[in-house]
């Protein structure tokens, strides 16, 4: 990829809208620009101000397109610190799509996903995590992933980091200190010093890792609801996502496989799965099913197991209360009808319900949100993040290990293995190969 040509894209989302962008950037944007676009009552030799917006026409060789608003923002105020041209036109797609080709035809190149962003790193405008926030920023489903995307652009992941990376140069040099002038300092007592500041160091990544919080955030919470047949797992379902999500009929056995649908809770996204029936059957397909539900009852962060408050307690469900992991709650069901069930002592979390009384499900709601409970110290949420910052632990446990075997000496490659993983994280070391990697998830215009 060629990072000193002029490049566009369509900046807004494809299909109709009241308005679209075309974005320019590179040295021939103004260039590009002044072509294609007619400003009104103004002659065309007459300058263009920076970051001004002008009212006109766009134009194909003296055909006219679509009249809009244009801007250029001269480098090095502008996103990417090149010259960035913006026209805004009506947004249909056709009148987009033509619009792009005309500035194309004048010398621009069609971006590829991300190229502006790359361009506004690679110009030094951000790091590489301020740009992969804008990204977490567009596809943030929920209050909290929002919170985190804006936290990420504004620096707070790449301030940890850089502290990180920080007190780990001065772990190197003081090491290189004791291995290059032994006659100043014992390597012994180099590196016995050095043993309490790489474990200080792996306690506070360790902390800033906080896996459980970050896959909240990133993949929401995961409750499964269980039960033997026709106790009104699937009513419960619909009644929580107040849609009509799973097909509720009083014939056992109707849900054969796993139905999912998603609510909000205390800004977390809480994805609900519905499971068959579990019961001993030699039916096929519904076996299958059964084989479904164990397998998301072992991956659930919080399991309900439903009851039929208006039965007696079935072999089942016994089967069931003494299977299910320690965090599953009981929720029985169907409190509208008289009640004769009777339950074992139990020590878990028994909450009562009616899946046709929306009114009721109050307890359920207040049960999962507990779940939902982010750390406040976690520091990064991005599954890239996390990678690199469990390698650079892992690389700082094995140096603090060659350390306390007194072969200091030993320690210097890890803790560079350690270096360069934070590294990745705010692109101070990156690899052209690992920015595509990136980059190519962005959208086409960003
Ligand atoms: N009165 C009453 N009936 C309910 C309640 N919840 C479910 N039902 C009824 O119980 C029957 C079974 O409901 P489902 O939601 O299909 O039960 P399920 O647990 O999903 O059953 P399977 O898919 O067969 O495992 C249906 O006739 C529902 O209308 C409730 O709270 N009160
Ligand atoms: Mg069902």
């Amino acid at each position: 990829m060629n990072h000193n040509d002029t490049i566009a894209a369509i900046a807004t989302a494809p299909g109709e809208g009241g308005i679209g962008i075309i974005r320019i950037s590179g040295p021939e944007a103004e260039t590009i620009l002044k072509n294609v676009f007619i400003r009104s009552g103004k002659r065309p030799e007459e300058a263009w101000e920076s970051h001004r917006m002008a009212y006109g026409y766009l134009t194909d060789h003296g055909r006219t397109l679509d009249e809009g608003m244009a801007v250029i923002m001269r480098g090095p105020r502008s996103y990417t610190r090149e010259d960035v041209a913006e026209i805004q036109l009506h947004g249909g797609s056709w009148v987009l799509q033509q619009a792009l080709a005309i500035c194309l035809d004048r010398g621009a190149r069609l971006a590829e996903p991300g190229e502006f962003t790359k361009r506004a790193f690679l110009a030094g405008r951000i790091d590489l995590a301020r740009a992969e926030a804008v990204m977490a920023l567009i596809r943030a489903r929920g209050e909290q992933q929002h919170r985190a995307a804006v936290r990420q652009m504004q620096g707070g992941v790449t301030a940890f980091v850089r502290r990180a990376a920080d007190d780990l140069y001065a772990i190197q040099a003081g090491l290189a200190a004791c291995i290059d002038y032994p006659e100043e300092i014992s390597e012994e007592e180099g590196a016995a010093e050095m043993i309490p500041r790489i474990g200080k160091l792996i306690s506070t990544l360790r902390e800033g890792i906080q896996e459980r919080s970050s896959r909240l955030i990133q993949e929401g919470l995961r409750v499964t609801l269980a039960g033997r047949p026709n106790v009104g797992k699937s009513s419960l379902l619909n009644a929580l996502l107040g849609e009509e999500r799973a097909i509720v009929t009083p014939i056992p056995g109707t849900t054969r496989d796993l139905i999912q649908g998603e609510m909000n809770l205390g800004g977390i996204r809480v994805v609900l799965t519905d499971t068959a029936g579990m019961r001993e059957t030699e039916e096929p397909v519904e076996k299958i099913g059964v084989e479904r539900s164990r397998k998301a009852l072992a991956e659930a962060d919080a399991t309900l197991l439903i009851l039929d408050g208006s039965e007696p307690l079935r072999t089942e469900d016994r089967e069931l209360m003494e299977s299910l992991p320690e965090n599953a709650a009981i929720v029985i069901n169907k409190t509208d009808l008289p009640q004769a069930l009777q339950i074992p002592e139990t020590k878990r979390t028994v909450l009562r319900c009616s899946a046709k009384q929306p009114e009721s499900l109050g307890p359920i709601r207040e049960y999962l949100i507990r779940f939902t409970a982010l750390s406040d110290r976690m520091a990064v949420t991005q599954p890239r993040h996390l990678d690199a910052m469990r390698r650079a632990v892992q690389a700082l446990e094995a140096a603090l290990e060659t350390v306390r075997e007194r072969t200091p000496d030993l320690a210097a490659t890890d803790l560079q293995t350690a270096q360069e993983a934070l590294g990745e994280i705010t692109g101070d070391r990156v690899d052209e190969k690992l920015l595509d990697a990136v980059f190519s998830q962005f959208c086409v215009g960003k």
